[in-house]
């Protein structure tokens, strides 16, 4: 699966596409700049269906916006009913440090739900300086973070099954 020249007889363990058996998925997702947000939860759905993941196996969580996500993220990886949980949200930079402080709340909130549960924990919160930046990056000319992360998600489910088996 890996594109990465390798010596014969290295032991690869990694995560593929493939749809995870019995496996749910959280989604939180902020609701400030909304009409951005949408659009990855789209994507998010939109990739976790097409590779086979039952709607009903999906949880969408609200928040008012990103500051607020860290607490969501952390109550869903740790109830032990997700195999992942998707971070979807989108920071845009204004004219004070307020962004600063928003990004740095959410991304530290992520990573500590995942260190703290074992659940992994996928980063799909766009922090842009600009509007146009976040609609890129939301469907149009840059791909769909939500899309992205989601993916991410079912190789990190896949790989952490895998881990499993190896004992990990
Ligand atoms: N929340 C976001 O999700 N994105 C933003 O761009 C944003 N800006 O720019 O202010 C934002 N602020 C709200 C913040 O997340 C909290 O909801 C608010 O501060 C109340 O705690």
């Amino acid at each position: 699966m890996s594109d990465t020249p390798l010596s014969p007889g290295i032991r690869v363990i990694e995560g593929d596409f493939s749809t995870p058996k019995d496996a749910s998925i959280a989604i939180v997702a902020a609701r400030f700049n909304e009409f951005i947000v949408a659009r990855l939860i789209e994507g998010a759905v939109d990739a976790l269906t097409r590779h086979g993941v039952k709607s009903s196996h999906i949880t969408l969580i609200r928040t008012p916006g990103a500051f607020e996500m860290p607490l969501a993220l952390r109550r869903a990886a740790n109830s032990g009913q997700f195999a992942a949980v998707l971070a979807l949200g989108a920071v845009i930079r204004g004219s004070t440090p307020h962004f600063d402080y928003v990004c740095s709340e959410v991304a530290r909130g992520a990573g500590a739900a995942t260190q703290e549960s074992g659940v992994p924990v996928l980063f799909g919160v766009l922090t842009t300086d600009t509007i146009e930046q976040a609609i890129e990056r939301a469907g149009t000319k840059a791909g769909n973070k939500g899309f992205d992360s989601a993916l991410a998600a079912l190789e990190m489910i896949n790989l952490s099954r895998a881990l499993a088996v190896h004992g990990f």
